[in-house]
């Protein structure tokens, strides 16, 4: 069960070069191609397939030979994927942290190895951020607050309860921290706003399923459904359906992510409305690791760009969704 899924994204790197073997010592197949180790949190949801898909095709794209390596979503997994890379001696490390905290050791292995290691869309709590050369990804508050703007409009002028249920992301992590302040952060500006209940459902579609089948159970008046991810409200608009419920409708639900799957369920009326967040980062992760080796300064920051959909959006932009 622990083992970690290891996969040579691009195929050997040696495969029709020149024959020129003159190694820069940097434990690479011999040539002069990046070696970039990446480790990934796992394949949990609509958004990390088309982010692992992202990263794959940019590597090949930008000519970097990728060690890809899946951890199921298990920090443990992660850590040994991150020192496996060290002692292979990778030009550059690029990692997504499933949780937000314990990473201090394995970053300090890293920076003594003298192997830098970019941050990619979800961050760590580490206050020492010499040990990572740059962040790239979203602003996850600004997620939360965008779905929390979205409500509070959605019933300005009513004063009679709305009980909201929230299905949490993965227990520690930087999204699921992010979004569930910046949510409840500006639903505080209308008191008669309440969410009832809060658990995760770890960002998948059967724990979204399941964790809203307990909520339907226990509470009887559910008036909107807060999920920090697609998948999850996905699963829960099965089990809405289930319980004879009309979602989008009996219960209003908001989601986070604006996958394919999730825009089709706001095209059709079951969701009523999505906060995007891009996964689309393989491109500029590959211009930063060229940078990082070569020496080149970089932002600390990279901030994605992202929009939000409407029912009425979400019709006109599947057409042309990329993922
Ligand atoms: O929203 C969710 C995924 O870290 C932004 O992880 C990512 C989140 C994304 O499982 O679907």
């Amino acid at each position: 069960m622990i083992l970690i899924a290891g996969v040579l994204a691009a195929p050997l790197a040696a495969c029709g070069g020149d024959g020129d073997s003159a190694s820069s010592g940097s434990g690479n197949s011999g040539d002069d191609k990046i070696v970039l180790g990446f480790s990934q949190v796992g394949a949990e949801s609509g958004w990390r397939t088309a982010n692992t898909k992202s990263i794959q095709d940019s590597a090949k794209e930008a000519g970097i030979e990728l060690k890809f390596s899946d951890a199921q979503q298990k920090q443990e997994n992660q850590i040994k994927a991150i020192r496996s890379f060290i002692q292979q001696k990778v030009d550059v490390i690029a990692f997504s942290p499933v949780v937000e905290s314990g990473w201090d050791t394995v970053l300090k292995e890293a920076k003594d190895a003298g192997i830098p290691v970019i941050l990619t869309d979800r961050a760590v709590d580490s206050p020492d951020t010499s040990l990572y050369k740059s962040f790239i990804g979203s602003d996850f508050v600004v997620e939360g607050e965008r779905a929390g703007d979205w409500l509070v409009k959605e019933y300005a002028g009513k004063t009679e309860p709305v009980n909201i249920v929230e299905l949490q992301g993965t227990t520690g992590s930087a999204p699921a921290n992010d979004r569930k302040k910046g949510f409840a952060d500006k639903i505080a500006a209308a008191p008669n706003l309440k969410i009832i209940a809060s658990q995760t459902g770890d960002f998948t579609r059967a724990k979204g399923k399941e964790v809203m089948e307990a909520f339907l159970k226990a509470h009887s008046d559910i008036d909107v459904l807060y999920a920090h991810n697609d998948d999850m409200g996905l699963g829960a608009i099965e089990a809405i359906e289930g319980a004879g419920k009309k979602p989008g409708v009996d219960i209003k639900i908001i989601t986070v992510d604006a996958v394919k799957d999730g825009m089709q369920a706001l095209a059709d009326g079951k969701i009523n409305f999505i906060v995007e967040c891009s996964p689309l980062l393989g491109p500029q992760l590959m211009e930063l690791v060229k940078k990082v080796k070569a020496g080149e300064a970089v932002e600390a920051r990279i901030l994605t760009n992202e929009t939000t959909f409407t029912q009425e959006q979400a019709k006109a932009a599947l057409p042309t969704r990329q993922y």
